[in-house]
């Protein structure tokens, strides 16, 4: 018998228990270990009832994900679900924490389930490019009718145990918090009375119901706009149709084609990297486990813009208090305002209650004095980008602030260090950058300065997960990792536009890679007038940084989405940018005043120029060791900048290209155009010298 799956006898119940921490994966030995545990079961003349329950914190939550890629060892899960299903005696499943994935479908190839009221059940096989594929699609349309089980199975998005029931997945619901206790007397219950053994493989009325509707044509006209350049929700639709076409046997064998096809489609393996990738980067190189992390009980913010006002709402959302200071009582009012307006529409979208907007917003209070931030357990700056006024901030703050509080600053770009040195505690000082719209990016970019204590760092980093954001960890340069290499990639975007391009042709190269927005459409959703700003930033600093058409768009107020013209224009209330004559006018006046010749060019050139300009970076971030790990920047990339994540993130994207034709070609950019975004990175040159990848690093 194997050690992770025991089978024992609680009076006629047989009990099969799973204790695979942490999550109980179905790994090889936890499938073995399933069926000798199940044999031992029906050969057990008196267990009357067999139940599978869970030892630690959930359910089984899916097939193990590390084993993807490898040989698939015997006993497979089809193979475990079918012994379970065609049990003699009635096998009951008892639910908590997560029935995910193959947990799921091991749930519902028994014949009967109870959850506890906080367990949550859900497919989310898709997120990771894969389709379920264990009967998942067979049996889950047979209890849940089409509809649902499409939007469950192509959404990944779990349901709670009280909707699971409403819906069939489940069949009771136990409002205690002693699984094994509730599935016992549940199991008792079906043994006393008697229940037969119920496989889901032979329901037939909710296929029959949906039988020949066009409920799947629709679905699947559905996702082309929710799905875009995704393979496997397809797939996903495909599986279930056959459940609705073919009877139980073919269905299974269909899944497994399609599944197969899952499996060896690249989209899953950035899936999947980046699924881990956003578990490692809350494991900091060098931050030992248990670094002390500072309570954070309640936050100061300094500025009700958009970005003040979207970094407040994420802590009022988890109930920390927060305290905004502004300069003047208008500009506070507006924030305000904004807050209540974004909290107000969340509530009509159904998102939270009427309630929910009032508790929320009476955890956002505003001031007009910094004596307001003398208790607080984190100050974060949100003023726009100037050096001098932010240091002139911070000193204020170490004068008002108490001892131990963390001052961060949300700056996108500016120098750490030089801010933490207008306080006497640099260790206390840190970056917390926030991405634009602060309330829904789920990245939040924390910048050690080079005194910051490792406290501070570990506090930031938990923080992060308190507000349900990804931290990643970063050093501090110009932009950091996002912003350095965003800005590399904008600047190549300008230029390509200055010899020929048009906006839209580059935003459409950027979007047929899977970006939800393009360069373009992304500044004017940001404000034009911010990059503009950095820019005169950097000519005061006495940097040479060249004119370009954008800066003419700003000098004519042309700001973005705010003023509704920026690069592209925009209608009333639509944010759907417009290529815009004027604009090309502006550019056509720029190319003759700088005497260019505009020539024709290629998709294939703007996605080398844009993408491998920034991998280049990308490598030098990591010479440098502003990035600890190529999959760091995956994760800024995937949640900041909304890199495709079925890519893996640029670093991953570039490893399966080959770094060898991105270095050949960032060679022959530098040769033509020069720049020293084009000068090859040492450790890109290093590494395709030794045949490896950034993954190897
Ligand atoms: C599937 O089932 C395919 C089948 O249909 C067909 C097969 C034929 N495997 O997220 P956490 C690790 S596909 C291996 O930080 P939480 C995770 O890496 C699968 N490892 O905790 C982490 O490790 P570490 C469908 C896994 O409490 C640790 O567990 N299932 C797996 O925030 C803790 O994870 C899914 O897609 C796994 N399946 O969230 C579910 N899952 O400590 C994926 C987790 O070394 N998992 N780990 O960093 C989740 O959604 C969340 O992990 C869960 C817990 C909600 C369960």
């Amino acid at each position: 018998m194997s050690e992770v799956v025991t089978y024992n006898r609680e009076g006629t119940v047989g009990v099969i228990t799973v204790n695979y921490p942490p999550v109980n994966a179905l790994s090889h030995a936890v499938r073995s270990g399933l069926v000798a545990a199940l044999e031992q079961g029906q050969k057990d003349s008196g267990a009357k009832v067999l139940l599978l329950v869970c030892e630690g914190r959930t359910f089984i939550a899916g097939a193990d994900i590390r084993e993807f890629g490898k040989p698939m060892q015997s006993p497979g899960l089809p193979e475990v679900m079918d012994h379970y299903e065609n049990s003699d005696k009635p096998m009951v499943a008892a639910i908590h924490g997560t029935a995910l994935g193959g947990g799921l479908e091991t749930a519902i190839a028994c014949h009967y389930r109870i959850a506890l009221s906080s367990a949550r059940v859900g497919l989310p096989e898709v997120k990771l490019g894969l389709l379920p594929g264990a009967g998942g699609t067979q049996r889950l349309p047979r209890l849940t009718g089409a509809k649902k089980a499409l939007e469950m199975i192509t959404t990944g998005e779990f349901v709670d145990a009280r909707e699971a029931l409403e819906l069939g997945i489940v069949d009771a619901v136990d409002d205690g918090d002693d699984i094994k206790a509730a599935g016992l007397a549940f199991a008792q219950k079906i043994a006393d009375e008697g229940k037969p053994v119920r496989r889901v493989r032979d329901l037939t009325e909710k296929l029959e119901a949906d039988k020949g509707s066009d409920v799947f044509d629709q679905f699947r006209a559905s996702l082309e706009k929710k799905a875009r350049g995704l393979f496997s929700p397809f797939k996903c639709v495909d599986a279930i149709q056959a459940a609705f076409e073919l009877p139980f046997d073919e269905g299974m064998k269909r899944e497994r084609e399609l599944f197969t096809e899952c499996m060896e489609s690249p989209q899953r393996a950035g899936l999947i990297h980046a699924f881990f990738a956003e578990r490692e980067v809350s494991k900091v190189k060098g931050l030992a486990k248990d670094t002390p992390v500072r309570d954070i009980n309640s936050v100061g913010i300094i500025g009700a813009g958009t970005m003040g006002g979207g970094i407040a709402m994420n802590f009022a959302n988890v109930g920390i208090p927060v305290t905004i200071v502004e300069v003047k009582q208008e500009a506070l009012d507006k924030g305000l305002g904004i807050i209540r307006k974004n909290y107000e529409n969340s509530a009509k979208k159904g998102r939270i209650s009427q309630q929910q907007v009032e508790e929320r917003m009476a955890l956002i209070s505003g001031s007009l004095t910094y004596d307001d931030f003398k208790e607080v357990d984190l100050v974060i700056e949100a003023v726009f980008e100037n050096m001098a006024i932010k240091k002139e901030i911070f000193a204020k703050l170490d004068a008002v602030c108490k001892h131990g509080a963390i001052l961060a600053s949300n700056t996108s770009t500016l120098d750490i260090d030089e801010i933490a040195s207008a306080t006497g505690r640099p260790e206390d000082v840190v970056g917390m950058h926030f991405f634009s719209p602060a309330n829904v990016m789920k990245l939040l970019e924390n910048v050690r300065g080079s005194k910051t204590s490792d406290e501070v760092k570990a506090t930031v980093m938990a923080v992060a997960k308190k507000i349900k954001k990804v931290g990643v960890l970063v050093g501090n340069c110009y932009g950091f990792v996002g912003n350095r290499m965003l800005h590399k990639r904008g600047a190549e975007a300008m230029s390509l536009v200055n010899e020929g391009a048009t906006p839209q042709q580059v935003d459409k190269v950027l979007t047929d890679l899977g970006y939800p927005m393009g360069q373009f459409a992304m500044s004017d959703l940001a404000g034009i007038d911010v990059g503009y700003r950095i820019r005169e930033e950097r000519r005061n600093a006495g940097e040479n940084v060249p004119a370009s058409w954008v800066d003419k768009l700003v000098e004519q107020n042309r700001l973005g989405q705010k003023t509704m013209a920026g690069v592209y224009k925009y209608e009333e209330g639509s944010r759907k940018p417009i290529p815009d004559p004027e604009v090309d006018a502006i550019i056509a006046d720029f190319r003759k005043e700088q005497g260019i010749t505009p020539r024709e060019i290629s998709d294939q050139e703007i996605l080398e120029r844009c993408m491998f300009v920034m991998i280049n970076e990308g490598a030098k971030i990591l010479e440098e060791g502003i990035a600890d790990r190529a999959l760091d920047i995956d994760v800024v990339w995937i949640y900041g900048y909304g890199f495709p994540a079925y890519r893996g993130g640029p670093m991953f994207w570039a490893d399966q290209l080959g770094l060898d034709t991105i270095l050949q070609a960032v060679e022959k950019y530098y040769d033509e155009l020069g720049g020293d975004q084009w000068k090859p990175s040492a450790l890109l040159k290093k590494l395709v010298a030794e045949g490896k990848s950034f993954g190897d690093l």
